[in-house]
Formats: C-alpha cells, sequence, structure tokens
C-alpha cells in the first residue's frame, strides 16, 4: 500500500484507529475504501449515523480457549448503502453483520466493528478476553446464564444480636466498572461491594447484593437470620457429657494424596459414599484414634460436641495431628456457637488467632477453587482469588486410587472460603521441610503442641476467637468447631500439605 492510498483514508477517517487499515491486506483496503467512499459521498448530507448496541456490555467479553463466542450486535439506521467491517487486529476478518471469535491461546484481543450508512460511520470496539481451560473446565466463565460472576460462602446464617458479619462477593468475573448495591429487606443501604451487617434487632434479614454493569444485573440474596443474645441456646454440660466430639457435621476436604485412604490401608471411604456415611466415618476414625486427612489447602471437617463448653481462659480445646518439626501442616481452628438452637452449625464462625493473625503470613477472605480431573492419575490443578495456581500431584505410591476427589463432591469445580497461612512447604536434595509455625495451629508442631492431660496433642486457648474485624470475640462457650488446611504448596516425595486430625476434644 503506497503513501497515496494511506492519504486517501486519512481523508476519510474518523479517528485514529483508521491509521490501522495501512497495515492490512490489500483486501481490507478495499473494504475500507468502500467504507470510506460510501462515507465522503455524503459529506454534505446529515442524517443519523448508524447505532451500535450489543446485548452484552463489550468490554466484558470472556471466554474459554477454544470456545466460539458469537458476536451479534443490533446497528440501528441502516440503509441500502451499510456495510459492515469486523477487524481483529487490525486486520479484517469478516464483512458479515455479525461474527464468531474462537482463539486457542489465552489472552487479551481486540476487535473493531464498523458500519456505514450514507450519513457515515459508526465503530465499537471490544476487548474479548480468552481464559486458559484447565483441569476439567468445560463451562463458559462465568456461568452460562450469567454475563458476571460470583461465589458466595454461604447464602445463609444465624447471628446473635449484638454481633455483627462482614458480608462480601468472592471471586468476582467480568466486573470492570460495576456498580454494587446492598438492601436490607428492600431498602438500599450501601453502595459498596461489601457491606457490614450489625444485627441489632431479632428478626429476617434478606440482604440482596445487586451488580450492574449499564443495563445488565446480577442479584444474591442471603438470609441473615438475627436471633436471641448468645447464651439462650446454651447446653450445660452434664455427668454424661462426652469429652470427645459426638458428631461430624460436614467433612469437605480438598482434594489430596490421602483423602480418600493411601496405600497403607486401602480405602478410608466406602466406594460412592454420601456425605452423612462419610461424616459417619470420620467419627468411627476418631473413636478409634485413626487419622483423617483434609487434603489440601482450604479442606475442611466441622465437629459439635454433645454439650456447650465452657471458655474458661485456659486450653478448653484440643485437636489430636501428627506434627513433626519437619513436617507441621497447620490447619486454622474456628469455633461457633448454635445461636439458634437448632443443634446444627448454621451460625457465625470465630477464628481462632493463632501466632500469626494478623500478620503477612495471615491472608483473611481467601477463596482456592479446584478443579476435577478429567483423566484418572492425574494432578488436580486449582487457582485461588489472590492470584495463586498450582497443582495436587497425583502420587500413586500414597494412594493408587484413580482420582482424589471425593464421591459426595459434586461439580467440576469447588471452591474453599476461609482464611490461609503464607505457605513455608520446600523441598532440597531430596529433603521435604514444612516447618512448624509458632502457635495457635491444628497439627502444627507448636508451642502447644505438647503432653498435657489429654496426653500428646494440641492445646488451643478459644479465648482467642476473633470477630471478622480482628476484635476479641469473648465466646462464654461454644459448641462447634472447624479445622481447615491453611496452606498450600507440595514437595515430590510427600505431596500437598494436607492437616491431618485424630480427634477433637474439651479440657474440662
Ligand atoms: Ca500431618
Ligand atoms: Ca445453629
Amino acid at each position: 500500500m503506497g503513501l497515496q492510498d494511506i492519504t486517501l483514508i486519512q481523508m476519510c477517517k474518523k479517528n485514529n484507529s483508521w491509521l490501522r487499515l495501512a497495515g492490512s491486506t490489500f483486501g481490507l483496503f478495499a473494504v475500507a475504501c468502500i467504507l470510506c467512499l460510501a462515507a465522503c459521498s455524503d459529506d454534505d448530507a446529515s442524517g443519523p449515523l448508524p447505532v451500535i448496541t450489543w446485548n452484552m456490555s463489550g468490554a466484558r467479553f470472556k471466554v474459554l480457549e477454544g470456545e466460539v463466542l458469537s458476536l451479534v450486535p443490533d446497528v440501528a439506521n441502516t440503509d441500502e448503502t451499510t456495510q459492515y467491517l469486523w477487524l481483529r487486529e487490525g486486520t479484517a476478518v469478516g464483512t458479515a453483520d455479525n461474527y464468531s471469535f474462537c482463539e486457542e491461546h489465552a489472552g487479551e484481543y481486540y476487535i473493531l466493528f464498523r458500519v456505514s450508512n450514507r450519513f457515515g460511520t459508526a465503530e465499537d470496539e471490544l476487548k474479548v478476553t480468552v481464559v486458559e481451560r484447565i483441569g476439567g473446565q468445560t463451562d463458559s466463565i462465568p456461568d452460562n446464564d450469567s454475563v458476571f460472576a460470583w461465589r458466595w460462602p454461604f447464602t445463609e446464617m444465624n447471628i446473635p444480636v449484638g454481633r455483627s458479619i462482614h458480608l462480601t462477593p468472592y471471586c468476582v468475573e467480568n466486573a470492570d466498572g460495576a456498580t454494587y448495591l446492598w438492601a436490607d429487606n428492600g431498602t438500599p443501604v450501601a453502595g459498596t461491594m461489601d457491606y457490614v451487617f450489625t444485627a441489632s434487632e431479632q428478626g429476617l434479614h434478606t440482604l440482596t447484593l445487586t451488580l450492574s454493569i449499564d443495563t445488565f444485573q446480577v442479584s444474591q440474596d442471603i438470609l441473615l437470620r438475627v436471633c436471641p443474645p448468645a447464651g439462650t441456646y446454651r447446653r450445660e454440660a452434664t455427668a454424661r457429657s462426652q469429652q470427645m466430639v459426638t458428631r461430624i457435621f460436614e467433612f469437605v476436604p480438598a482434594p489430596g494424596h490421602q483423602v480418600n485412604g493411601y496405600r497403607l490401608t486401602g480405602d478410608a471411604f466406602p466406594a460412592n459414599c454420601s456425605h452423612e456415611e462419610a461424616c459417619d466415618t470420620v467419627l468411627q476414625h476418631f473413636l478409634r484414634g485413626w487419622s483423617t486427612s483434609l487434603g489440601a489447602c482450604g479442606g475442611y471437617l466441622v465437629a459439635g460436641f454433645d454439650h456447650s463448653v465452657a471458655v474458661s481462659g485456659n486450653y478448653d480445646l484440643c485437636i489430636k495431628g501428627n506434627p513433626f518439626d519437619y513436617q507441621s501442616e497447620p490447619g486454622i481452628i474456628y469455633v461457633s456457637q448454635d445461636v439458634n438452637g437448632d443443634g446444627l452449625p448454621n451460625d457465625i464462625w470465630y477464628e481462632l488467632a493463632g501466632s500469626e493473625y494478623g500478620t503477612e503470613s495471615h491472608t483473611t477472605g481467601y477463596a482456592v477453587t479446584y478443579y476435577r480431573p478429567s483423566q484418572p492419575h492425574s494432578a488436580t490443578v486449582w487457582k485461588d482469588n489472590k492470584g495463586g495456581r498450582g497443582e495436587i500431584p497425583y502420587m500413586s505410591y500414597w494412594n493408587p486410587n484413580p482420582y482424589y476427589w471425593q464421591d459426595w463432591i459434586d461439580g467440576s469445580e469447588k471452591t474453599y472460603f476461609g482464611s490461609c497461612l503464607a505457605s513455608h512447604v520446600s523441598y532440597s536434595g531430596g529433603i521435604s521441610d514444612l516447618p512448624p509455625y509458632p502457635w495457635g495451629y491444628a497439627d502444627n508442631l507448636g508451642s502447644d503442641y505438647r503432653n498435657g492431660t489429654l496426653g500428646r496433642m494440641g492445646y488451643y486457648k478459644v479465648e482467642n476467637a476473633r470477630t471478622w474485624d480482628g476484635q476479641p470475640a469473648a465466646l462464654e462457650y461454644f459448641d462447634f468447631v472447624k479445622v481447615q488446611t491453611a496452606i498450600t504448596g507440595a514437595t515430590p516425595n510427600l505431596g500437598e500439605a494436607s492437616t491431618e486430625v485424630y480427634g477433637i476434644f474439651a479440657t474440662e
């Protein structure tokens, strides 16, 4: 293309993006000239230009590698002279009124759509983000039926009068330029992404978060039940009360090389077992003093006592693990009170502060997602909401089960929410090193893992329970305990760091 040709185009250009035509093919040039001439020939006429509208906001298109994105804009004010042109990175790729985009490689791509009528030209540029396809991920990002997506750790919560709770969406997708609106029983209360709800009066509150971009909206309801003051449903210990937890309510391990059994003992859980059966199996393991692995970071179990355990200011809670000074796999401990009195752990949680709480090693608001492998005997890929990613290695030596994904965990992916600790896992010269944190974590050889009244295990002060804003929770008792693997990381000989729990006890 010669200088004269470029000049011709520049005479008609509406903005600098036309300059991109100078580097394009002759075919493109021909099409461009047609558009130019159509526009130039009516320079003296006036009338409505074409108007391009999208059924989604153009700056937020997102697809997986290899996924076809059909771009079908609505165009108003077309006429018999109307022509269409699609440019991808400056190269003409289509002249129809629609275009199918498909790209095998992750990255950001820019597509310019240009329309002319006899009065001139209109154009709109789109950014399409192509997301790497990992693990067994086959669905669109975000959910197929939604332009936006976020993940939410719960949709219902019981909270006693006098407490507050911090509400925020996790893993928000496709929300550039979004606005947020929180409403409490329909009344707007905040225009921020997160919201702190203060439970001042008993009753039901439906908190609705609405995310808006242009004319598109997505909403999420969270039902908060403000319950009587803490203590209303306290269950005093009796002579028959058990020291050990008497029920496992949830067992949701993250993938790991010991979560469904391992080479030494065979599968720990029956094939195709339900979540309820898995929980019962964990309790039976506790009764026998056997290990239960929580799998990789985020994996957890929730257990309950047959009475409310008093918080004394001393070491009220014991959790047995198998830590060594070279192999500590810390789990963060949370406690909860049954504030609605239904006997179930559907109530607000309090994290026990350990040595890392509030330091750079401690991350709150953490979410990590694991993707179910599509092939047996393969690693499990994970991504978190802090930009981290990695793999849980498949290790047939430890666990020949073809999948490290539990039968009772549905779906092609699973997200775990909570706090996490900085990973300190290292491997050098064939030796793995997982040093302990100073104190306050399960399966961690800190100063609090010692020989005590219940034997050698971790001893924890529940007076260290904190509210969401880091303040002492000042609990008088607790009913439920959650233990959650707190670190990521894996080594070639030990596999992923995963908290082990042999039993949970009250020291009363
Ligand atoms: Ca361990
Ligand atoms: Ca409850």
